[in-house]
């Protein structure tokens, strides 16, 4: 190989206080994973001499203990984008430390090439081969990385030796055009590949490669408890009648599901029900799940910007390579998460909120209104651009302290235009069609659990003493999470 080996502490000499740096991978797949620890280490050694060092960072989705966390716990992230789920992070968010904006994961890359965040500095990038005039193949998660390597002034490669030479194939890396001169992603179905299997670098840009050897290091999910499995039957109920129904085609369409226990629970449910047949997968991270559905052949074919699995799914994975290069394709976010292909493939999206209220707005991202706690991710992407947009959440949290069906949401990410059905525990609230008071009944009735359906009636009842389509009651609308944060128990809530 031509280019220079460097240690993780030659590398972190690259990196300077204020630089943008663009991080590879999507999830901790892909991610780099070694010289993040290495600049944590010079920012604490900078740090205690009173000199500052804090870098921007760029990636594809949320990254892991190895990136945000180690950074996070330096003080050492100035800005950050687009998703993180750390709790070292979140703290440093929450305190004010790091300037974090949330954005839609499908609109970070392009935002980047028109010029909206600066220059890249540097861009770390994981990958599994080099050759000599700067081709690589990726990791298992791509993120934006053909944006970064694309704006970055200076590359620095992780190789990681457990992947090397074993994943060619597995990717479709694909940079769209901008405007005025972009034409359609010619996506038409979830296994079309529309670019390349490699990424090429200018190799005048690779200031040294550093070596790593580990696996992505996700952790598997824990057991479904009784309230997932409820929301994952509820979920798969209606989608089976909806088929019945003539609403979805009866080949079934593909499918996007978040990350976490209900998506678990609804794809084994969906892989159960005899009168769903093998589907298809559009989505931007795929789980130990589907890897599983896949081995089973329940699941055909899967689109995704990374394979967030378990270390010992991500060994059989490897191990069984060749296989999976018929079963899965690895894209750009922009790309697996882009509205165009979205809204032509007809996408079943399935999505978690934190709270939704009774008119049918949901909050992913704020705890109480206030505090940060991971991000919109690509949840966005989806739901505004789905066949059929469906959110789900546990009808109550912390012992029926709080409830999540509430009188108005209070932080609103995705608006009652983008939620045609709400699901909890408790049932199946399908809005579509109706208005603001049809919506609050079908959700109060369905999805609310029981010990707060009377205080949501009774909020109902108010009003709206300004009248109006939508009968808010402004002083009451935020009395739920006022009372919580009073008592710390909505159920001590008055109008
Ligand atoms: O707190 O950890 O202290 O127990 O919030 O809640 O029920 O464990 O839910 O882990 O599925 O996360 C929306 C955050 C849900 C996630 C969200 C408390 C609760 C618990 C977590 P504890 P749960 P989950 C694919 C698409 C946005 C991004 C997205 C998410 C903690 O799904 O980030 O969808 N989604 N991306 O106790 C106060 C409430 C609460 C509450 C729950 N109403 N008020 N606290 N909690 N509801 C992924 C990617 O984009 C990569």
């Amino acid at each position: 190989m031509k280019f220079p080996i460097l240690t993780p502490q030659e590398a972190a000499e690259y990196f300077h206080d204020g630089d943008n740096v663009g991080f590879s991978g999507f999830t901790a797949p892909g991610s780099p994973k070694v010289v993040p620890g290495a600049i944590a280490e010079k920012a604490e050694r900078l740090h205690a001499e009173g000199k500052p060092l804090k870098i921007n960072i760029f990636s594809g989705a949320s990254t892991s203990d190895r990136c945000d966390g180690v950074l996070a716990r330096a003080n050492a992230i100035g800005i950050r984008t687009p998703y993180q789920n750390l709790p070292d992070l979140r703290k440093r968010i929450n305190a004010h430390d790091c300037h974090y904006f949330d954005l839609h994961l499908s609109e970070l890359a392009q935002k980047f090439r028109y010029g909206f965040y600066g220059d890249l500095d540097v861009a770390i990038i994981e990958v599994s081969d080099i050759q000599d005039d700067g081709t690589v193949v990726v990791g298992l998660g791509v993120g934006n990385v053909p944006t970064y390597a694309q704006r970055a002034k200076k590359i620095i490669l992780e190789l990681n030796e457990k992947i090397h030479h074993k994943l060619y194939g597995l990717h479709d890396i694909y940079l769209p055009l901008d405007p005025p001169n972009r034409g359609e992603i010619p996506v038409f179905k979830p296994s079309d590949h529309i670019g390349t299997p490699t990424l090429k670098l200018d190799p005048e840009k690779i200031v040294g490669v550093v070596m790593s050897d580990s696996l992505d290091g996700v952790h598997a999910f824990t057991t479904p408890d009784d309230v997932t499995n409820h929301i994952g039957a509820n979920v798969c109920h209606f989608l089976i009648s909806e088929m019945k129904a003539g609403r979805i085609p009866s080949s079934f369409l593909p499918i996007q599901s978040g990350v976490g226990n209900v998506a678990n629970a609804v794809l084994y449910g969906l892989a159960d029900a005899k009168e769903i047949p093998d589907f298809e997968m559009y989505t931007e991270v795929i789980q130990d799940a589907v890897i599983d559905l896949m081995k089973r052949g329940r699941c055909k074919y899967g689109s995704t910007s990374s394979l967030t699995v378990s270390n010992e799914v991500e060994q059989d994975v490897i191990d069984n390579i060749d296989f999976f290069k018929q079963k899965v394709v690895i894209r750009p976010v922009e790309i697996s998460n882009n509205p165009e292909v979205i809204r032509r493939l007809g996408i079943i999206a399935m999505n978690t909120a934190l709270e939704a209220d009774i008119f049918g707005n949901v909050n992913s991202t704020h705890v109480t209104g206030t505090k940060m706690m991971n991000g919109i991710g690509g949840s966005g992407d989806f739901a505004r651009n789905a066949y059929i947009s469906i959110f789900s959440c546990p009808s109550i949290t912390k012992e029926g302290k709080i409830s999540n069906i509430v009188p108005m949401v209070s932080h609103l990410d995705h608006s009652e235009h983008s939620v045609d059905i709400l699901v909890t525990d408790q049932g199946i609230a399908d809005l579509r069609g109706k208005d603001p008071i049809q919506r609050a009944h079908e959700i109060i009735n369905n999805c609310a659990h029981p010990m707060y359906r009377p205080l949501l009636n009774e909020y109902l009842k108010l009003g709206g003493p300004q009248g109006g389509q939508t009968p808010h009651t402004l002083n009451a609308s935020l009395a739920f999470h006022t009372a919580f944060l009073a008592t710390g128990d909505m159920r001590n809530v008055t109008f």
